[in-house]
């Protein structure tokens, strides 16, 4: 009898949310830079997604913020929160972590030549603000995921070849419990701006997640260039489904052709560029949804941002697409503005794992209950707003620190408080 499930676990939005503008290519990031960011605010709204899915009959983890700012990765730098240039302060400071889909890759069970879930840390090494992650991270996989008869958690791979997790992996299969096809999706070029994923680095990560199916595919430049800064800004995968847009992949028909081969139950909705274009696809972050399978016979939903709904193109696409006859039968639509405006929509803030949820330590996995206490906390603790000219305020320093404190406290996991 297999147990294996889709859990989702979101990271929790830190107390140090705010708005540097630290993302080159991350098209949000840099509108919103220098905006006044409210961490309170928009750690509720992740809370309130949680809940959402939780009450669609989905299965819910979740991940602690990590510690910001980050004084060990300063004091490598020689430098302290106080004498810090600018962009380095909140580079240390950023609650990035909160984006989980670049927490790690997941190969499930099936998927894998022995059998275990592999998860291997990503080295988000483009991106400073986003290079010193993945030690807290690994700390919490390894804490969540240490039963060794079921998961294998392992560090990420070395520079100088960049690894940006989930964000960059589909996994295609007839369903969750049965061996899938990994796709991992790497980029060459971005115009002017960078391409995240190495392809040495996702090569790396088949092989240390030992996968036995796996395509790689390249992301296309253009849209890269258009601000697609990961492969999930512009395609999302579930079970069966590839919902793509045209323009997602250099050779999108080699793409489709492979899957069909694999996999002739695969079926790919791919979305015209005539009827949403890569801009506002990319404006309304419709790919970054999280498409899910329902319980039962409830077919598959699209959990989109609000940011979708109120885009006239791509809403009508997506009218018609229920409409039809096809798998997606549902769309949800959530509020996830403050992290939307750093370019994190509802797909970035999980990292999804095949698992069965008895073999997790049940400290990361959510109930409604849970979830109330953490919105409490949250509620008492999280600073209302940061402007980026407060990030040297030690008072807020301070409260960034012991906002964290109570949430591990409650969470009863203060063996991560360092
Ligand atoms: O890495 N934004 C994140 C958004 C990550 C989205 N994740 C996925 N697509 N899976 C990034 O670009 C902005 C931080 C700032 O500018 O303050 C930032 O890091």
């Amino acid at each position: 009898m297999s147990a294996l499930v889709e859990i989702n676990f979101d990271g929790i939005i830190g107390p140090s949310h705010n708005y540097a503008g630290l993302s080159l290519g991350n098209i949000a990031s840099s509108t919103n830079a220098g905006e006044t960011a409210y961490p309170r605010e928009a750690a509720l709204q992740g809370i309130a997604k949680m809940r959402h899915n939780l009450d669609l009959g989905l299965a819910q983890g979740f991940f602690m913020p990590l510690d910001r700012p980050n004084m060990a990765w300063l004091t490598h730098l020689g430098t302290t929160v106080a004498t810090a240039e600018p962009h380095l302060r909140a580079a240390a400071l950023s609650a990035s972590s909160m984006w989980a889909a670049n927490a790690a890759t997941v190969s499930p069970a099936p998927d894998t030549i022995d059998g275990l879930c592999h998860l291997t840390v990503a080295n988000l090494q483009t991106m400073p603000h986003r290079s010193h992650e993945w030690t807290g991270t690994l700390e919490q996989l390894r804490l969540a995921f240490a039963n060794p008869d079921h998961f294998a958690v392992h560090a990420p791979v070395p520079p100088p070849f960049g690894d940006e997790g989930a964000a960059n992996h589909m996994r295609v299969c007839a369903s969750h419990d049965s061996a899938g096809i990994e796709i991992f999706v790497y980029g060459v070029s971005g115009g002017p701006f960078p391409a995240r994923q190495h392809i040495e680095a996702s090569k790396a990560v088949s092989r240390l997640n030992q996968t036995r199916s796996v395509l790689f595919v390249q992301q296309s430049e253009q849209a890269i260039a258009a601000g697609a800064f990961h492969n999930d800004v512009v395609a999302v995968a579930n079970e069966h489904v590839l919902f793509t847009h045209e323009q997602a992949f250099e050779d999108s028909a080699r793409v489709y052709q492979e899957l069909r081969d694999r996999l002739p139950e695969a079926e790919i909705i791919e979305v015209p560029a005539d009827k949403v274009g890569l801009k506002d696809a990319i404006a309304s972050y419709l790919f970054n949804a999280q498409l899910v399978s329902l319980p039962g016979e409830g077919g598959m939903a699209l959990i989109l941002p609000t940011e979708a709904q109120a885009n006239a193109p791509v809403w009508a696409y997506l009218q018609e697409l229920i409409a039809g006859n096809g798998p997606i039968r549902r769309l949800c639509p959530v509020d996830v503005r403050q992290s939307m405006a750093n370019g994190g929509g509802p797909a970035c803030l999980r990292l999804r794992v095949v698992a069965d949820p008895a073999k997790i330590d049940e400290r990361f996995m959510a109930t409604t209950q849970k979830l109330d206490e953490i919105a409490k906390t949250v509620a008492e603790y999280w600073p209302k707003s940061i402007d980026p000219d407060q990030l040297s305020d030690p008072d807020l320093i301070a409260s960034i620190h012991e906002a964290r404190t109570r949430l591990l406290d409650i969470c009863r996991l203060s063996e991560l408080d360092r």
